[in-house]
């Protein structure tokens, strides 16, 4: 394999070349959100453009890298910011870092033991997921949320955890601001 060179370009994150674009709409996020009402009501208007990723699809070889950019648009469902879906990865432990490009954000992350951290992201800003932490981003300011991320080629993608509990936490606004409170559909038992 040769070296790959890219070039992200800024404002709108694409990244060129890639090989993937995923867009992840409101339809796909069902569940995702504590107001389903405002959920539902907002799905009626449009199935909306939530966010986007642009990845280079290198080989899923151990010791390879993937990489790519992280575009979550501004918005809101009900009081909650528009955040991805979120995951743990598949080889639980294996790490991700995140650069962040542009906008302002947050990563809430968890363990499956009960820990949980959300760290506020602004250009500028790297942030180390280790190994066995779910994560998840989430855009509360008024521009895109744009990240550079990178994990280990081999991790894969486990949604299963997320998509029936969901997190601990949720970042919702509050007089204008982001505030981080409990999650009150968050379950324990994964039932
Ligand atoms: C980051 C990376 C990607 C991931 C994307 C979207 O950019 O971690 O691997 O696919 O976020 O998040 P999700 O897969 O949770 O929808
Ligand atoms: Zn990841």
């Amino acid at each position: 394999m040769k070296p790959i060179l890219e070039k992200i370009t800024l404002p709108g994150g694409l990244l060129n070349p890639h090989q993937t674009h995923l867009k992840r709409v409101l339809s796909a996020m069902r569940g995702q959100y504590h107001d389903e009402q405002a959920y539902q009501t907002l799905l009626a208007g449009a199935d909306i453009l939530v966010y986007e990723v642009y990845e280079v699809l290198t080989p899923d070889t151990p010791g390879d890298l993937r990489h790519g950019t992280s575009i979550v648009h501004p918005g809101k469902v009900g009081d909650e910011y528009f955040m991805t879906k979120g995951h743990y990865h598949a080889l639980l432990e294996t790490a991700e870092v995140y650069y962040c490009l542009q906008g302002h954000g947050y990563m809430m992350m968890e363990t499956p033991e009960g820990d949980w951290s959300a760290e506020e992201l602004v250009p500028g800003m790297a942030l180390y997921v280790p190994p066995c932490w779910a994560h998840r981003s989430i855009n509360v300011g008024a521009q895109d949320f744009i990240t550079f991320f990178t994990y280990p080629a081999n991790s894969g993608h486990d949604y299963g955890a997320i998509e029936t509990r969901g997190f601990r936490k949720l970042i919702v606004v509050r007089d204008g601001k982001p505030l981080i409170v409990d999650n009150p559909n968050w379950k324990k038992d994964g039932g």
